[in-house]
């Protein structure tokens, strides 16, 4: 059983009331943030922070997670926000979650994209993908996303960041699903990630996407050179990917992009990010989503919840992964 109980794919509503229901319940540990800016259709995009004495908690280091940059993969959101209720519950209960309250603070932003989600999951466009830019200079109305062209329209958030924009692996036709954007950060929903993370000591950060069973780090396309830190990166990625059992590997062996959320933050921030790619589908039925958090067969105990732990506990002396 998951954390929260849930048994069925939350829709944006449910994010919003769950967030809202966690940070009314502890309030000393958990604060609801409303990101900069809001979406093309009017959205504010939350997050919850979470640490002890939460108030007073800026000048600790930040692991920060978030899901759903693309519409369609569902578990991405799922897994984020049932990071929360874990912790939240098991503060007092379980030493190590204790320990990261204690030491840093948890950022945690679930839905990146609402728009795109609201779409895929609830307006019955399930393989959206992007955000709902319309590309000839308008914005749309609430709901105007799900007009006729909608599948085609819209910037990739995963490809709108400045890491390395311009380059490879990303796309200038506006009906594309990896377009680019018309300039880095051109879209509210990098915005707000980039004033997020320059707000906070961000050290260690994990997207979650769907789907591989991928552990990522930078750099994202084959021709940059590794990473200064690339020693301590692969560390981490391979102690994570020892408790999920997913391949850890350079982003770019799995193919070249430009533009993407690690990318930026890394080369911008000296925080390590990584991209973890869940499970084999987009959105399988939602019984997966407790085997992806809890792990199933040989990861029984560890799986994602595991990796998120060692995450949390990497901002606190990163330089015990070296
Ligand atoms: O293409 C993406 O944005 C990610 N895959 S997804 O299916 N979730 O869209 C992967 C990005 C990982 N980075 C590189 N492959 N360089
Ligand atoms: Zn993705």
């Amino acid at each position: 059983t998951l954390p929260s109980g849930r048994t069925a794919y939350r829709q944006l509503a449910d994010f919003t009331s769950n967030m809202a229901s966690l940070a009314q319940q502890y309030p000393t540990k958990a604060k609801l943030i409303n990101l900069k800016e809001k979406s093309l259709e009017g959205r504010t995009v939350q997050g919850l922070e979470i640490s002890h004495n939460v108030a007073t908690s800026s000048g600790k280091p930040v692991f920060l997670m978030m899901g759903l940059h693309h519409a369609r993969e569902w578990p991405s959101g799922e897994l984020t926000i049932e990071f929360a209720y874990d912790l939240l519950q098991n503060d007092g209960v379980d030493t190590r979650i204790t320990n990261i309250l204690e030491k840093s603070k948890v950022i945690i932003v679930p839905v990146v994209n609402p728009d795109g989600f609201n779409l895929s999951r609830t307006l019955g466009y399930e393989m959206k993908r992007k955000n709902c830019r319309i590309t000839n200079g308008q914005l749309p109305t609430a709901g105007q996303c799900a007009q006729s062209t909608n599948q085609s329209r819209g910037v990739d958030p995963n490809r709108n960041y400045s890491g390395f924009w311009g380059g490879p692996g990303a796309s200038t036709s506006t009906t594309s699903e990896t377009y680019r954007g018309p300039s880095a950060f051109s879209e509210p929903e990098t915005r707000n990630i980039q004033s997020l993370v320059s707000a906070h000591q961000v050290t260690t950060l994990i997207t979650n996407h769907t789907y591989s069973n991928l552990v990522l780090r930078p750099p994202g396309y084959a021709a940059a050179a590794n990473t200064p830190d690339e020693t301590m990166y692969k560390a981490l990625g391979d102690q994570m990917a020892a408790q999920n059992a997913y391949t850890s590997q350079k982003s770019y062996q799995l193919y070249d992009t430009t533009g993407t959320t690690e990318d930026w933050s890394y080369y911008a921030t000296g925080g390590l990010g990584f991209t973890f790619e869940h499970g084999s589908s987009f959105h399988p039925a939602f019984s997966n989503v407790p085997n992806y958090y809890f792990g199933s067969g040989s990861t029984a105990g560890k799986g994602n919840r595991a990796a998120y732990l060692l995450a949390a506990e990497s901002t606190i002396n990163p330089a015990r992964h070296s």
